[in-house]
């Protein structure tokens, strides 16, 4: 690598490649210089390099769907665009019937994934959520069902007077395969007490996500960046969740979320770039050593940077989508659904193996 380490135009960059090419785990101040750092290029050989070690020229994507059954929320996020009260105009709620219309309505022939999460609804009980994955579950037995941020299922367990542990125990034998990692936000106490004062705390949603992995859920970890935070906010949250998954092991995938303003109600904040974006991602692959998947969520990137992502550590492109609300609402521009055959395509033109997985990242066909 001693030819690698002389075109790193950063020099300040080079003690932390050199920690890279020798496996040694890099530090708080390693992850901040990285992020300090605008010498995409050299980041990009780096992230690549390590990418390649953990998962060579395969890129993993899948077919899915996402259902939203509500977006009446409780909760009063600064930075959510999607959030109704209820009686509001544009509020809506799902029955259990609606949601199977819904999905009846959608070309499953090929999906693996449906992808569950909505408001924490004033109204709904322990046992509507439950007999929501159940009766999915029962219709579309070969579809895994990855449900509930961290936040839904606190909120889930309050309602029923039961155990973090005892619910996902029972919704795991109703179906539930995984869990995505939404709700992760930031971790920096200061800043989540503005943007969401009444959300589970970053303990919290680790905790939670402990409980999940020790049953033997997989679950997945997120980041939303590019609003208030700073490059520490980023740094120590990669390594709370590099912390945990050292404990556990239960993360699959974590997935930076790049924010959106539109309809928000955090001042002043604009879209991010695609440098910061790429820059993320970069990053989060080399700090995040423990972690198999580092994923791109084209929805909030962009088709064009998620594909471009790819030379810079990323190996997951999430999903055929179809449905979303959530990006929709603040701003979103990529639109929401992407055929298989589009995924395909940009993975290949970025000069890499198209490997179709599902929620558990079983491998089911290599392109
Ligand atoms: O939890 C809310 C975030 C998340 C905004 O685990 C916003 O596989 C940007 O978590 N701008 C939902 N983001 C999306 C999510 C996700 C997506 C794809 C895959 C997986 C997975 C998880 O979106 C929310 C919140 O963190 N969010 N508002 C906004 N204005």
């Amino acid at each position: 690598m001693e030819g690698i380490i002389n075109f790193i135009k950063d020099r300040r960059l080079i003690p932390v490649a050199e920690k890279i090419f020798s496996g040694e785990r890099l530090d708080f101040e390693d992850g901040l210089k990285l992020f300090k750092s605008n010498d995409l290029i050299s980041l990009g050989y780096i992230a690549d390099y390590v990418n390649r070690k953990k998962n060579g020229d395969n890129v993993y994507f899948n077919v899915n769907v996402h259902i939203t059954p509500t977006n009446i929320c409780v909760g009063t996020c600064k930075f959510c665009a999607f959030r109704k009260d209820k009686g509001d105009e544009g509020a809506y709620e799902l029955s259990i019937e609606k949601i199977l219309e819904k999905l009846a309505s959608l070309n499953l022939e090929e999906v693996t994934e449906v992808h569950i999460v909505g408001g924490l609804h004033p109204d709904w009980g322990y046992d509507y959520y439950l007999e929501m994955i159940k009766r999915v579950k029962e219709t579309y037995p070969q579809i895994q069902i990855k449900a509930f941020t961290a936040e839904e299922i606190k909120y889930i367990a309050e309602r029923g007077g039961k155990s973090v542990k005892d619910t996902l125990k029972e919704f795991k034998e109703a179906g539930l395969s995984s869990m995505p990692g939404g709700g992760g936000e930031i971790f920096n106490t200061v800043i989540r007490d503005k943007l969401c004062p009444e959300k589970i705390s970053a303990g919290e949603y680790l905790d939670i996500h402990k409980v999940a992995h020790k049953l033997g859920i997989k679950t997945n970890a997120t980041m939303l960046f590019g609003h208030v935070e700073i490059y520490k906010d980023r740094v120590e949250h990669i390594l709370m969740l590099r912390e945990t998954q050292d404990e556990t092991g239960g993360f699959q995938a974590f997935i930076p979320l790049s924010f959106h303003p539109v309809n928000t109600q955090v001042e002043g904040a604009e879209y991010t770039t695609a440098v910061d974006e790429i820059k993320t991602l970069a990053v989060s692959r080399l700090l995040l050593d423990n972690f198999d998947h580092i994923k791109a969520y084209w929805i909030m990137l962009g088709e064009k940077v998620a594909q471009l992502s790819l030379f810079y550590g990323v190996d997951d492109l999430d999903g055929t989508v179809v449905e979303e609300e959530i990006t929709q609402a603040a701003g979103a521009k990529a639109g929401k659904y992407m055929p298989k055959e589009r995924l395909i395509r940009l993975i290949k033109e970025a000069g890499k193996i198209p490997v179709e997985r599902d929620a558990l990242y079983n491998i089911i066909k290599i392109y």
